[in-house]
């Protein structure tokens, strides 16, 4: 039967443009390069494929060899995560600046960042690490620092996208599911406040934060950061790794007590956003 070599083409083309994955790009540019115009004309289209192919199979040996990336992880710090994506320009370093008092290169022409700023942005006295990740760029996944940057923001609690329109919001989305990367997204525009934009994060990250108290003494100044629902048994493993088995009671301040100085024996006792906790051992 004589095979449709142009119908087969397109087909893998359509393959290649949906993959995912680079291993999905590699299976579908071997289609391709198996299908495609073999006269003189289509050269150029081959040669353009087999470097693509050489690039995926770079990638994906690098990525099976430990440590083998010419990147540096970032340690993670503070009760979150945050990176600052956005397109070249957007004002990505203006805001890790703005939300964190961090040192990046700004300037008015693109592509100033090329590896990772990592700031602490202090909200309320959790230490949130806040990352600014290079411009997402076109076909992000396809390249190796595409894929690097990608990874970061996949060890991300939220992205913070700053962008001017829909257009860059639909743009940003499709590169990042290219990548697969299902973090959380919060889309904001320049002109948003930092009061606004600080608050916007905290909200999105789903935290709540908690503050121990010493009888007697007024609530301690540095609260715990917890992740919203959590228990009172939650709170105690965070404070010591001893404290649920000492735990006998916790005296309660705030809305998730029905009065002031609430005793509470309950471990599954659920905390609430900025409840003070006393708590008293065996
Ligand atoms: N008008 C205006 N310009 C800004 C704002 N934020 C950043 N810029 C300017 O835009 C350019 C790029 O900013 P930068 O923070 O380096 O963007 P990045 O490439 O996304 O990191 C610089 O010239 C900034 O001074 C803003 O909120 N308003
Ligand atoms: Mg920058």
């Amino acid at each position: 039967m004589p095979v449709n070599a142009t119908y087969e083409f397109a087909k893998a083309q359509v393959a290649y443009d949906e993959a995912k994955t680079p291993q999905e790009k590699l299976q579908a540019l071997k289609e391709m390069l198996a299908t495609a115009p073999s006269h003189k004309g289509a050269e150029k289209l081959r040669s353009g494929i087999k470097q693509k192919i050489a690039r995926f199979k770079e990638m994906s040996i690098r990525a099976k060899k430990k440590g083998g990336s010419a990147y540096q992880t970032i340690r993670k710090e503070g009760a979150a995560r945050v990176c600052i994506i956005g397109k070249t320009n957007s004002g990505k370093s203006t805001l890790l600046k703005e939300l964190t008092g961090a040192n990046p290169k700004i300037a008015s022409y693109p592509y100033t960042t090329t590896m990772p700023e990592v700031g602490t942005l202090d909200y309320k006295g959790i230490k949130l690490q806040t990352v600014e990740l290079p411009a997402i760029t076109k076909d992000y996944v396809e390249k190796e620092k595409g894929l690097f940057f990608l990874s970061i923001a996949k060890t991300s609690d939220l992205l913070v996208a700053i962008v001017s329109n829909q257009l860059d919001e639909a743009f940003i989305q499709k590169e990042l599911d290219a990548g697969e990367c299902n973090i959380d997204v919060l889309f904001i525009k320049r002109n948003n406040t930092l009061r606004s934009i600080k608050d916007k994060i905290w909200i999105h990250l789903d935290l709540i934060k908690v503050y121990t108290k010493i009888p007697g003494k007024p609530k301690e100044e540095q609260p715990l950061a917890l992740k919203k629902d959590a228990t009172m048994e939650e709170m105690a493993k965070k404070v010591h790794k001893d404290f649920v088995k000492k735990f006998r009671f916790a005296r309660v301040w705030g809305k998730s007590a029905k009065f002031g100085g609430q005793k509470i024996q309950n471990l599954n006792h659920v905390l609430q956003d900025n409840d003070v906790v006393e708590f008293h051992e065996k």
